[in-house]
C-alpha cells in the first residue's frame, strides 16, 4: 500500500485496518458466502494464515483445484447462489481453467479468486507466475487484477454483483501477494453501480412491448407451435411462470438438458429433451412445428444438429437475457430480450386465460410421446445401466438433486431420471467436462443439506477427480456416488461402433482402481451390485446410510445411448436403435 493512501484514510477515519486478506475474507463474509473451496500455496498465505483467526469464515479444502472449483459450481448450480474457489498462483490457478470454462460455458455464477505473485515479480517469470487474468479473460464475464487492498472490498462487492447478474458467469479476481498483506480499511460500498453494465442490465431485463404483442399474435396464427426450454429458465427462477404459460397456452414443450426439471416429467404437455440423444416427439417436434418459442436456450450443435435442416417450417421467437444470443445461429422472426421470469410473466398476464388448444397438434405429438417412448431390452441377470438410473429415479420419486459427470450415463440419467423439480439435474453441458460430476456433487449436497444428493458418473470420469472422496468422509458430506462401470470409455466406443465401423482404438479401461476399495481406503463406504436384484438391495442400503457411499454398479456393456442422431446429420436422421418405436412402426 502506498504511504499517502493510508494517511488520507487514517487522517479521516480512525476506523480498524485490516490486511489486505482480512479485507477479502470479511467482503466475501458480507456476501453472504457460507462456504469456499479452495487449495493453499504461497501465494496465498496470507489469505489462509487469516482464515486460521475468522472461526466464521468456512473453508473446505479440496484434494486438487478442479474438485474445488467443479464443488463450487455445483453449489451454485443447485442453490442459485454464486459458488466461491479459491487458488494459489501458477499451477493452482492453471488447475482451475478446465472448472472456469465449465462454468462460463453454462452461465453459473462464480467468483473466483486467485493469488498471484507480489506486485513487483509480475511479469518477471517468478516462481509460480502465470498470467491468470490474461489465460482466463475469454473464459470469464470479467476479470479482476487487484493493484491496492483499498480496492478490494469494492472489487468484490462488483465481482458478485457481476458473476450474479444477466447472463451469469464466471468472475475472477487475482491478488497479488503483497496486496494480500497491504493494509486498508474495509469500506464495503452500499451499492454497486458499473456505469454502462448497469444501466445494459436494466434494460436487458424488461422485454420490448411490441415484440410481446408480435409473440401474442403469432401464437393466436399457429397451428403448431412449440416451446423449447432452456438453461436461462431456471437461472432466472422462471419455472412456475412457464408452466404458467404451458397450462395457459397448451403449447407442447421440450427442454434441454440443462433445462430439465424447468418442466415436470410428467407434465402432459412435456416432450423430452431434444437433439442428439433426444426423444422422437420433440425432434420431430422441431421438425414439423410452424412457430417455435426458445426460451433461455442457446440453439447448442447438440440440439439443433444441422443448422440448415432445424425448424425448417417454423417462425423462431427466441427470449433471452443475453442479446448476443439472439440471431446468433438461426434467423430470428421475433428477437426478444428479456429476462425469462419478467418475460414469461409478461405473457402470461396479457394472455387470454384460454387460449385456443390446439388439440389436433398436441394429439399427434402425444401419440410419438407414447409409441416412441424411451425403452431398452430389459434383463433378469445382467445389470442395465438405464435400469439403475429408472431405479434412482422411482426411488426418490424424481426428486434428488442427481449430478452426472460426461459420456453415456450423463444421457441415460437426463432420459430416465425423472426430475420434478428446477436445480436438480447439474451437469456440464456446454463443455462436456470429464471430472465435473462427482465434485459438484459435494458443492450440491452442502448448498442443500435436507436434499438426497446421487452423484452419477462413468468409470472413466469418476477416476477424474476421485480424490474428492476425501471432503467427503472427512465432513460426512452423504452424497450417493454411484459408479456406472461398464469398464470402458462407454460414450467414445458408442462413436467408434457406430461411426468408425466397430474400430475400438483406445477406450478398454482395464486398470482401473476396485472402486469399493478406493472409497474404503478414504473412509467412505463402498458397495457393488451385478444383477437388478443386487442393485435393489444395494441402492436401499445406501440410502438407508447416513454418510457418504460409493456404489458400484457394473453393467453390461454393450448398452448404446438411443435415439442417436449422428453428428454432422440432421434431427430428421433421428436412429431409435432396436428398443424404440416398436409398437409405433407396426
Ligand atoms: C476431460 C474430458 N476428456 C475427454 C472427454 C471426451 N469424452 C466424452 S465421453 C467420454 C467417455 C466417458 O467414459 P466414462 O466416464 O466411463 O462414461 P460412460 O460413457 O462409459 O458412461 C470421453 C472420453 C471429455 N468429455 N472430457
Amino acid at each position: 500500500m502506498s504511504f499517502a493512501t493510508e494517511r488520507t484514510a487514517s487522517s479521516k477515519d480512525s476506523r480498524k485496518w485490516l490486511s489486505g486478506s482480512e479485507i477479502l475474507l470479511r467482503a466475501l463474509l458480507d456476501e453472504g458466502v457460507d462456504c469456499v473451496f479452495g487449495y493453499p500455496g504461497g501465494a496465498v498465505l496470507y489469505i489462509y494464515d487469516a482464515m486460521h483467526d475468522n472461526p466464521d469464515f468456512h473453508h473446505l479444502l479440496a484434494r486438487h483445484e478442479q474438485g474445488a472449483i467443479h464443488a463450487a459450481d455445483g453449489y451454485a448450480r443447485s442453490t442459485g447462489r454464486t459458488g466461491v474457489v479459491l487458488a494459489t498462483s501458477g499451477p493452482g490457478a492453471a488447475n482451475l481453467v478446465t472448472g472456469i470454462a465449465t462454468a462460463y460455458m453454462d452461465s453459473v455464477p462464480l467468483v473466483v479468486i486467485t493469488g498471484n505473485v507480489s506486485s513487483d515479480l509480475i511479469g518477471t517469470d517468478s516462481f509460480q507466475e502465470v498470467d491468470i487474468v490474461g489465460i482466463s479473460q475469454p473464459i470469464t464475464k470479467h476479470s479482476f487484477f487487484v493493484r491496492r487492498a483499498t480496492d478490494l472490498a469494492r472489487i468484490v462487492r462488483e465481482a458478485f454483483y457481476i458473476a450474479g447478474t444477466g447472463r451469469k458467469g464466471p468472475v475472477l479476481i487475482d491478488i497479488p501477494k503483497d496486496v494480500s498483506a497491504e493494509k486498508a480499511i474495509y469500506e464495503r460500498p452500499e451499492r454497486v453501480h458499473i456505469p454502462g453494465y448497469s444501466e445494459a442490465l436494466e434494460a436487458s431485463r424488461v422485454p420490448d412491448e411490441g415484440k410481446l404483442d408480435e409473440l401474442i399474435s403469432a401464437i393466436h396464427q399457429s397451428e403448431r407451435p412449440l416451446l423449447l426450454a432452456g438453461a436461462g429458465v431456471i437461472h432466472a427462477e422462471a419455472s412456475e411462470e412457464l408452466r404458467a404459460f404451458i397450462d395457459r397456452t397448451g403449447i407442447p414443450v421440450t427442454t434441454t438438458l440443462l433445462g430439465l426439471g424447468a418442466v415436470p416429467a410428467d407434465h402432459d404437455l412435456w416432450l423430452g429433451m431434444p437433439g442428439m440423444h433426444g426423444t422422437y416427439a420433440a425432434n420431430q417436434a422441431l421438425i414439423q412445428c410452424d412457430l417455435l418459442i426458445s426460451v433461455g436456450a442457446r440453439f447448442d450443435d447438440r440440439v439443433t444438429m444441422r443448422l440448415d435442416s432445424f425448424a425448417p417450417l417454423a417462425r423462431i421467437a427466441h427470449v433471452d437475457i443475453d442479446a448476443a444470443e439472439i440471431g446468433k445461429l438461426v434467423p430470428t422472426s421475433i428477437p426478444i430480450q428479456g429476462d425469462a421470469c419478467e418475460t414469461l410473466g409478461l405473457l402470461n398476464r396479457r394472455l387470454p386465460r384460454e387460449c385456443q388448444r390446439k388439440t389436433l397438434w398436441i394429439d399427434y405429438l402425444r401419440s410419438l410421446k407414447l409409441g416412441y417412448r424411451l425403452s431398452y431390452k430389459p434383463s433378469e441377470n445382467e445389470l442395465k445401466p438405464q435400469y439403475v438410473i429408472e431405479m434412482l429415479s422411482r426411488t426418490t420419486d424424481g426428486g434428488a438433486i442427481v449430478t452426472t459427470d460426461v459420456g453415456q450415463h450423463q444421457m441415460w440419467t437426463a432420459q430416465y431420471y425423472r426430475f420434478r423439480r428446477p436445480r436438480s439435474l447439474i451437469t456440464s453441458g456446454g463443455l462436456g467436462t470429464m471430472g465435473f460430476g462427482f465434485p459438484s456433487a459435494i458443492g450440491a449436497q452442502l448448498g442443500n443439506p435436507e436434499r438426497i444428493v446421487i452423484s452419477v458418473n462413468g468409470d472413466g470420469g469418476m477416476q477424474m477427480c476421485a480424490q474428492e472422496l476425501a471432503i467427503c468422509a472427512i465432513h460426512n458430506i452423504p452424497v450417493k456416488i454411484v459408479v456406472i462401470n461398464n469398464r470402458t470409455l462407454g460414450m467414445i466406443r458408442q462413436w467408434q461402433e457406430l461411426i468408425y465401423e466397430g474400430r475400438y482404438s483406445h477406450i478398454d479401461l482395464s486398470g482401473s482402481p476396485d472402486f469399493v476399495k478406493l472409497a474404503e481406503a478414504y473412509g467412505v463406504k463402498g458397495l457393488r451390485a451385478s444383477s437388478p436384484k443386487e442393485a435393489e438391495q444395494v441402492w436401499q442400503e445406501a440410502l438407508e446410510t447416513p454418510g457418504p457411499v460409493l456404489i458400484d454398479f457394473v453393467v453390461s456393456q454393450d448398452e448404446l445411448v438411443y435415439p442417436m442422431v449422428p453428428q454432422g446429420q440432421g434431427l430428421q436422421d433421428i436412429r431409435l436403435g432396436p428398443d424404440i418405436g416398436g409398437e409405433a412402426n407396426e
